[in-house]
């Protein structure tokens, strides 16, 4: 293989622990309101499974990534960062950040980039890709805790790995992405099958 691999990574859940820090602070700000334990999440809108839990409940966790702060003080997942700057220095690889802001924009695209300045330095802003459409982004992989990367084009050039999460864990054989159980796993054998 001639040519260089290009390898997508998403942000929350994967390198930035969206999850749990999402539960900190709702817990924090609605003490006496009720919650799913991170054992209890089932699939990946976090704000769809408060709304079952009890309709209000939706507006109240939205407001919590809504707020200034929550996408900037999300604390890295274990050896995400640590195997992303691996990769960054492998030779023929390129590393993207592809990482999806909600489209309440007055916080959440700043602190992103804000958390990636923090977590691998100035340079590294360069491999950062905001979309609400990864569809459109080419890629030899897609490293992503989402089962569902649906956009405008139907047949992306990746291959999403699927990145083990709270929320994904229980699916089984309807969701047909290889998957990547943690940064502990072996994700160098995942991009030497796409170097072949
Ligand atoms: N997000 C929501 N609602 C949820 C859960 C997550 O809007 O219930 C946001 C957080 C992230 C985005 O900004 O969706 C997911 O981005 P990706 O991980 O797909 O890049």
């Amino acid at each position: 293989r001639r040519k260089r691999l290009r390898v997508l990574v998403d942000m929350d859940g994967v390198l930035a622990d969206f999850e749990g820090g999402f539960l900190r602070k709702y817990r924090d700000r609605y003490p006496d309101e009720p919650y799913i334990p991170l054992e209890a999440r089932r699939g990946f809108w976090v704000s769809a499974q408060y709304s079952q839990l009890r309709s209000d409940l939706c507006e109240k966790a939205i407001s919590i990534w809504e707020s200034k702060d929550f996408f900037s003080e999300l604390e890295p997942l274990p050896g995400g960062v640590e195997a992303v700057k691996e990769m960054a220095k492998m030779d023929n690889t390129d590393v993207f950040i592809c990482t999806s802001p909600i489209k309440h924009y007055e916080h959440c695209p700043r602190e992103k980039y804000a958390w990636v300045e923090k977590h691998f330095g100035h340079d590294f802003l360069e491999q950062v890709i905001l979309t609400r459409d990864k569809t459109v982004v080419s890629g030899d992989v897609l490293i992503d805790d989402k089962p569902d990367i649906l956009g405008v084009e139907p047949k992306p050039s990746w291959e999403h790995i699927l990145f083990t999460a709270c929320h994904n864990k229980h699916l089984g054989n309807d969701c047909p992405h290889r998957r990547l159980l943690s940064w502990d796993d072996d994700w160098r054998a995942v991009l030497d099958s796409k170097r072949k």
